[in-house]
């Protein structure tokens, strides 16, 4: 091994879907430590002038896009602004994500569809755009972002469980289908992340939050910067030859039965 020069992203072209804060900030964030030249989408021009300064604050000068992962015309047009812009995607981070909590027979069909939309279909969309020009330039990486849920279920996440679990199975039937053009497709399966996604879960009193702490070896939350490190992993050349893997970042929770009470 060649190091530290394979864990370096020197040169490359990372797309991060939904990094204007959160889980896909921190990422983009490493990435652009690591030497790659940052791109990123939202759908909210709010969130993109915010998430630009953000990024300029932290010394990253990050290229933002307002588009929805969920329409083929705008990820293509995205695809292909940030090949103008920037030149052809190397890294591709499918992070985009929503979660609707609410009972499965409570639940409209247009709730489910939507989470099934972003959280599933959306990854597959972009990874369509983005997988010919990997071809093009021999080699690539994917990492889409998974979940404790793409193994484990609960109450009220029906839609967001069956997203999560379709896209591990998307990650290794990517990783089976472009294997042979140099492209790598691994997952990352964060735990329970303080994020703006998780506020509603970390209200002071919430009970959910000390059954996760009972959950969690390490008894702590996890943070987006916890994520990095393995991101920059699989998007580097020391993982060319790690594929199809979902790997959890989860301090524990998936190995865990949970402190007695
Ligand atoms: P978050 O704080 O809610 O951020 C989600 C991001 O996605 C925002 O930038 C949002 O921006 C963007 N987005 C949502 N729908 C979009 C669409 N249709 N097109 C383009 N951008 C869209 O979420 P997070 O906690 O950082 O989670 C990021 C990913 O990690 C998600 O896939 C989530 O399922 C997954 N995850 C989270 C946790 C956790 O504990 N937080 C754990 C496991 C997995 P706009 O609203 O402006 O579009
Ligand atoms: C929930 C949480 C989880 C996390 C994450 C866990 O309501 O249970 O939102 O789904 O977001 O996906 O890995």
């Amino acid at each position: 091994m060649n190091y530290p020069k394979d864990f370096s992203l020197q040169g490359k072209v990372a797309l991060v879907t939904g990094a204007a804060y959160g889980i896909g900030f921190a990422i983009a964030t490493a990435f652009a430590q690591a030497g790659a030249k940052i791109a990123f989408n939202c759908r909210s021009q709010k969130h993109l002038d915010q998430a630009l300064a953000d990024y300029k604050k932290l010394g990253i000068k990050a290229t933002g896009y307002i588009s929805d992962v969920t329409d083929e015309a705008q990820v293509n047009k995205l695809v292909a602004d940030i090949a103008k812009d920037l030149g052809t995607i190397d890294i591709l981070v499918n992070n985009a994500g929503i979660i609707k909590r609410i009972p499965m027979c409570e639940m409209k069909v247009e709730d489910f569809r939507q989470v099934i939309d972003i959280d599933l279909n959306a990854p597959f969309i972009v990874s369509k755009a983005v997988i010919p020009g990997m071809i093009k330039k021999g080699h690539g990486k994917i990492i889409n972002i998974c979940s404790m849920m793409s193994e484990l279920g609960r109450e009220t996440v029906s839609a967001y469980a069956a997203a999560k679990g379709g896209l591990k199975m998307l990650t290794r039937n990517i990783c089976s289908e472009y294997g042979y053009a140099n492209i790598q497709c691994n997952g990352i399966g964060p735990g329970y992340i303080a994020t703006p996604q998780t506020a509603p879960l970390r209200t002071p009193g919430n009970p959910f939050n000390s059954f996760i702490l009972a959950k969690t070896p390490a008894n702590r939350w996890g943070t987006p910067e916890d994520l990095q490190g393995p991101a920059v992993f699989l998007a580097s050349d020391a993982s060319n030859f790690v594929n199809g893997h979902i790997l959890y970042v989860d301090g524990g929770i998936l190995a865990y039965i949970g402190k007695q009470p």
